[in-house]
């Protein structure tokens, strides 16, 4: 792998990049949030209010949409590339003691068998008489990572990361495969299939490396995107080529008449939780949203100012958004939009989200009311939302269209967060269709 760039890169960078001395301090205390006023989902930006679903759709989720490419994530090429193909790579229909068949496939973006691709891992239960709903996720550290099934293919390039602290490990880290199912728990890929589910994921890798370089290879080179400075200002950057890549690999499961890609769920934890939300913003083919302690950029409000900021994410993650996302650097008043209005473009599709109250950094509070803000435009369709009016305590999932949880615990994913979100799947996913 390509070494990250040194710290005196980084910070020639961000120089460049924000022209800013260092951002504000975040702030960790609840009554040191400052007074903000959030932009209202159902006013339209010629003050038209938006009174019925037609109109949402019609008028207001299209003008949100254009809002967050132009200001927050970039803006995204339209559909999948021309010579985008696929094959199934390798096929175990005993896998995982024999409840599940395990796929990999191969998903090629240009014509070229050496150009960028994305690997699918798939694991679908045995025995069902229907296509089973799919969970589908990006992974951080490759495929490998997600279960310690020995018959999973090592990502490639092969890197060791320090998984704790979500950092490449040093280079001289031996390879070895030890680290075959480091994330299972992250996955519980046993029990999302024991509930009748099939789990597929990527690596982000594969789309967008995680570093400072990475528009320049890849997906966003593909697009001929530009470096992370050199860019347009409204042009897409790693979140945006991460949720273009959830798309992709949704186009697979749509040919796969083993999965039913009607019904597919897509999950993300954390910066692929970012992701996972602007992909089911924008694909309107996803059924359902599960957005892991996503924070900032993602469920969490950026006008609370409170835990990661706008100014500190752009610095740190200068890849990820638009560089157009950085006139808000500690001017979060100024951005048309929140994150309240990202979640209300899942409507009426059902969404989850999942906070840990040990991650003041992605502001439980704040990931809360951001699915608390879509409400009203759940309404529009007859869809209650979340049904409370204030913050549930710890560890008591709360919600019917909308559900959401604050558990105890660090950052993580865990068999709490997953059994919270597979008896919400159970009443939202699995319900009989309305007709
Ligand atoms: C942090 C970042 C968060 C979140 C997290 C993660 O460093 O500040 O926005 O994305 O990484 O992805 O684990």
């Amino acid at each position: 792998m390509t070494p990250r760039p040194c710290l005196i890169c980084v910070a020639a960078l961000l120089a460049v990049g924000t022209g800013r001395a260092a951002p504000a301090p975040a702030i960790t205390v609840e009554s040191q949030v400052p007074p903000y006023t959030l932009p209202d989902p159902l006013v339209c930006a010629d003050g038209t209010p938006v009174r019925d679903a037609a109109t949402w759709r019609a008028k207001r989720r299209p003008e949100l949409l254009e809002l967050f490419a132009e200001h927050e994530y970039g803006r995204t090429p339209a559909g999948r590339p021309a010579a985008m193909h696929w094959a199934v790579t390798s096929l175990d229909r005993a896998a995982l003691g024999g409840k599940a068949t395990r796929k990999e496939v191969t998903i090629w973006f240009t014509a070229k068998s050496d150009g960028p691709q994305m690997h699918l891992l798939i694991y679908q239960p045995n025995g069902l008489r229907a296509p089973p709903p799919v969970f589908l996720g990006l992974n951080f550290f490759g495929n490998h990572t997600v279960n310690a099934d020995p018959g999973i293919a090592l990502a490639q390039p092969f890197v060791f990361y320090d998984v704790e602290h979500y950092r490449p490990a040093p280079a001289d880290t031996p390879v070895t495969s030890e680290q075959r199912g480091v994330h299972a728990a992250k996955w519980q890929i046993e029990t999302v299939i024991a509930r009748g589910y099939a789990t597929a994921t990527a690596w982000c890798n594969d789309l967008c490396p995680d570093r400072g370089d990475s528009l320049l290879g890849a997906v966003p080179a593909l697009f001929a995107t530009g470096s992370s400075e050199d860019r347009k200002d409204d042009a897409w950057g790693a979140l945006g080529a991460w949720a273009w890549g959830l798309s992709r690999a949704l186009d697979y499961i749509e040919s796969d008449p083993e999965l039913d890609a009607k019904r597919v769920a897509v999950h993300g934890f954390s910066r692929l939780g970012k992701a996972a939300d602007w992909a089911a913003a924008q694909d309107e083919r996803f059924a359902m949203l599960v957005s892991f302690e996503s924070g900032q950029g993602g469920a969490a409000l950026s006008k609370r100012f409170y835990g990661e900021t706008v100014a500190i994410i752009n610095g740190k993650f200068f890849y990820w958004f638009a560089k157009n996302f950085r006139r808000y650097n500690d001017n979060e008043a100024a951005l048309p939009i929140d994150q309240h209005e990202l979640m209300a473009l899942i409507a009426p599709r059902p969404l989850y989200v999942s906070s840990a109250d040990g991650d003041q950094w992605s502001d439980p509070r704040g990931e809360f009311l951001g699915a608390k803000g879509a409400e009203p435009v759940y309404r529009l369709f007859g869809e209650a939302g979340l049904g409370v009016e204030e913050m549930p305590g710890l560890n008591t999932p709360v919600g019917d269209t909308i559900g959401y949880h604050d558990r105890t615990g660090k950052h993580d994913v865990t068999d709490y967060d997953w059994a919270c979100v597979l008896d919400f799947a159970g009443r939202q996913l699995k319900r009989e269709k309305k007709s």
